[in-house]
This record gives C-alpha cells, structure tokens and sequence, in this order.
C-alpha cells in the first residue's frame, strides 16, 4: 500500500494533488492520499468560516472547482453576495458564491455546534469521493496576519484579494501558532507514509504556516518516507500566486535554488532528501545537489491531466529509486 502524504497550499496544492492521485490510479497500485493543508488563509467573514484552501483541495478533488477562476465552485451564482453586499456586509471586493456559501454555512454551524476544525473537515471530505483525505495541518485559529512596511497590518485575505501583495510587506505572522498542535492525525501520517511530497506551493505563506506548527517538522525529520519537494519557481518566475512578493519578507530569492535551500537537506537539518526543479533552471540544479539535496529536473508545468500526472509520477519516482525502495 502506498500511502502518500502531499503538504499543500490551495490552487497549486490542488492541482499537484491531482496530478499525483491520477499518476497513481495510472500506476494501479493500491493507494491513500493524505493532504496537510494550509489553515493560514482561514478567515471569519459576515460570520461565516472561511478556509480556503482546504475549499480549493475539497472542490477540486471532487471536480466542481470553477478552474477559470482558480478559486470557489464552477457555475455559481452571486445572488446572495449582491444581498449581502448592498446591506454593507462582507468586504466590497471579496465575493461568496451561492453554491460556496452553503458550504461556509455549513462549516460554521458544525462549528457552532461544538465540532473541532479537523471534525467539520472530515465532514466535508465525506460528501464527494474525493481519492484522498484532507487534514487541517492543525485545529487551532492561527489566520495569517502581513505586517506592512508602512507599520498597518491586516489579514492576509485582506492584502491578497484587494491590494493583490501591492502594499510592502514587513512579515507574515501566524499569532498563536507557537501554542498550536498538530490536528488528529497529522503525525500519524507522516509516521505511516510511504513518500511524503511537499507540493509546488507559495513557500511562504502556504507552506509556512504547516511548518510553523510545532512538531510538523520534526515529524518530518523522523519520517521514514523520503520528502519530495517540488519547485513552485520555473525560470526564476512563480508559477502562479505572489510568493515573489512574499519571499523577500525572510530573505529568500525567487529561485528554484534559494527555495530549496530555505527548505535544506534533511540529513543536514532540513526537510528535502529530493527536489524536482524545472528543466529551465538545469543550470541551478549542480548548487542544490551540493547541498545535500538529489535533484531531479523534469518539466513542471502542469497544464492539463497528463502533465500533471507526469509530475505526480516523477515525485512517486523518488521512492522507486533504490535508495529509498526499503
Ligand atoms: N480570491 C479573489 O481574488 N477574490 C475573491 O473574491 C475571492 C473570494 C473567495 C471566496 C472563498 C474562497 O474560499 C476563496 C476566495 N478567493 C478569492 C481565493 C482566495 O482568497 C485566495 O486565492 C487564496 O486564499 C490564496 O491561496
């Protein structure tokens, strides 16, 4: 049994996540797939819960994600959005569609009524077969607040959706997430993977904030799957979202190179025994293998489900190698 466990943001995380669900239905090799998802971009909004990338994950792994758009449900509506909006609820520029609104109902009224964030998440992951099981990387409220250079801040939904990063970030910060634990079940799936994959997602505040809870990384460090890291940088540029913007705030260049090194070697303290990078970067992969990490150049653009699958493949690949088949 292959059991495969992908740490991922929302639109890049998704569509990593069915690139490897579909590499291993190709394979036919019996399989779980356990996705760790950012909880950072969580937000309480008209009195509804937000988490959207866990939303991104869930409706694009039942295929009823709006893929134009890259975020909310395909075919929806915004009558409700209207209404709400011209009472002067919600925020101006953030829109919640009909067929998403029942499911922040949903959310919150299990809330509400006492479950724990991972509970309302299991309950979620129940209404479609979605090939994989999604946890919360944790249960507790830690939403990602961005410091500006200007000395405001505000929430990241707020900087990301209506200043689209324009406005200089300081640091992203995640306040109580040094109090936070990891959700049921998190540890256990690392403990238990056969290959755990760190999906092509913003480093910063995607894949920040799952690293930010404690006993995550150190979960990883004892993993005795290999840890596969896929670059979210090809050709110096982000694939998609703003980590460009986002990663000078802890020093790090947009690089396929530097993002390896801010995730290290895990036999010399960090996270990646492998990197897939892109062939456009070919020229950095000597650099990252001198840091102790294997690389692999392959073509990551993942464009539709065959390029997609191919990645997913190439990530499984690691483990097949012989160094990791034990
Ligand atoms: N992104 C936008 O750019 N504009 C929106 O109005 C918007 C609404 C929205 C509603 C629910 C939801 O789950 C996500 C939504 N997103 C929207 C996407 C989201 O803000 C970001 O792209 C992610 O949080 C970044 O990972």
């Amino acid at each position: 049994m292959r059991r495969v466990v992908i740490l991922a943001g929302g639109v890049g995380g998704s569509r990593f996540t069915l690139g490897v669900r579909e590499a291993l239905r190709r394979r036919g090799e019996a399989h779980q797939i356990t996705v760790i998802a950012n909880t950072g971009d969580d937000l309480w909004l008209s009195g509804v819960r937000l988490q959207p990338d866990i939303d991104s994950l869930l409706y694009a792994l039942a295929g009823v994600n709006d893929t134009e758009r890259g975020w909310g449900r395909a075919g929806d509506t915004e009558r409700v959005n209207a209404e709400l909006q011209a009472w002067g609820g919600g925020w101006p520029w953030f829109t919640l569609g009909d067929l998403d609104l029942g499911t922040h109902l949903a959310r919150t009224g299990w809330l509400r009524d006492g479950a724990t964030v991972s509970e309302v998440v299991a309950r979620l992951n129940g209404r479609w077969d979605l090939g994989a099981r999604i946890l919360p990387m944790t249960d507790a409220e830690v939403d990602t607040i961005v410091h500006l250079r200007d000395g405001s801040r505000m929430h990241f939904q707020e900087w990301w959706t209506r200043h689209r990063a324009a406005r200089a970030p300081e640091r992203f910060v995640n306040p109580g997430i040094e109090q936070a634990h990891p959700a049921p079940g998190v540890l256990e799936a690392l403990a238990e993977a056969t290959d755990v994959l760190i999906a092509p997602s913003n480093p910063v505040v995607s894949l920040g904030p799952i690293l930010a809870v404690p006993g995550i990384r150190e979960a990883l460090a004892l993993a005795p799957a290999p840890v596969v890291g896929v670059s979210p940088v090809i050709g110096g540029a982000v694939v998609r979202g703003m980590a460009d913007v986002c990663l000078p705030t802890i020093g790090v260049e947009t690089s396929a190179a530097a993002i390896a090194g801010l995730y290290g070697a895990r036999d010399r303290g960090g996270l990646l025994d492998a990197w897939l990078m892109a062939e456009e970067d070919v020229a950095l992969a000597p650099g990252v293998a001198a840091g102790g990490i294997d690389v692999s150049v392959v073509p990551l653009w993942m464009r539709d489900a065959d390029t997609s699958a191919a990645l997913g493949d190439a990530a499984l690949s690691v483990r097949d190698d012989e160094g990791f088949a034990g």
